[in-house]
């Protein structure tokens, strides 16, 4: 398998994650989607990073069936439980995480346009989006040790690689400080290799 991503998506962080929980063997393939001369749109037609190649050449994304897939490939360690109200909170939360790093990713890439009005509402309407995301995970979370409770699922992947985002490129947040047991849940996320082996860089 192949996947084409970034060292700074916070998406192509929770593939990786994921792949090296499940100790799967991949080839990482480095291509900005923001780049000229980007390959990412012929294989996927929205131009977004990752994409997952398989072996057959099927290109699969967005990141959530990447990782949908990758839990069913092998049979150990699975991230996403079988009963059904289970599986669908852990999605919950992985949809809440993602939305966190949408709202992050937009403001973002506002913040590099020339400042308007306009924008300034933009960027505000999404730090209001991840305040509000944050809350939530730290209410949700309580004093589990996990998201869904005693073990590690697709949901702290999910949720560890949010946070990790927040830090990379709103250092100014302070998440840790507002939210400890999120910050707990991050620091024991980040004894796993999985975790210290894809922290975001330029
Ligand atoms: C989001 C991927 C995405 O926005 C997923 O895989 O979960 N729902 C998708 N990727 C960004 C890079 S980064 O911010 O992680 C991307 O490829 N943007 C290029 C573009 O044209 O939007």
């Amino acid at each position: 398998m192949k996947l084409i991503g970034s060292h700074t998506s916070p998406y192509a962080r929770k593939v990786r994650i994921v792949l090296a929980e499940k100790k799967i063997e991949y080839d990482f393939v480095v291509d900005s989607p923001w780049a000229n001369d980007s390959k990412v749109p012929d294989y996927n037609p929205l131009g977004k990073i990752p994409v997952l190649m398989l072996d057959d050449d099927t290109a699969l994304f967005d990141s959530r069936v990447i990782v949908e897939y990758i839990d069913n490939v092998t049979p150990n360690n699975k991230l996403f439980p079988a009963p059904n109200r289970e599986r669908i909170e852990v999605k919950r939360w992985e949809a809440l995480a993602d939305g966190l790093c949408d709202a992050a990713v937009a403001a973002l890439l506002e913040g590099k346009r020339p400042v308007t009005p306009e924008g300034n509402d933009w960027i505000s309407r999404q730090h209001d989006k991840i305040s509000r995301s944050l809350e939530f995970m730290a209410e949700e979370l309580g004093d589990k040790s996990f998201c869904m409770g005693t073990h590690i699922s697709m949901a702290d992947i999910a949720v560890g690689t949010a946070l990790g985002y927040l830090s990379f490129r709103f250092p100014d947040i302070a998440w840790q400080a507002a939210h400890a047991n999120l910050a707990k849940l991050y620091d024991k996320l980040m004894q796993r290799p999985a975790f210290a082996d894809t922290v975001p860089h330029d």
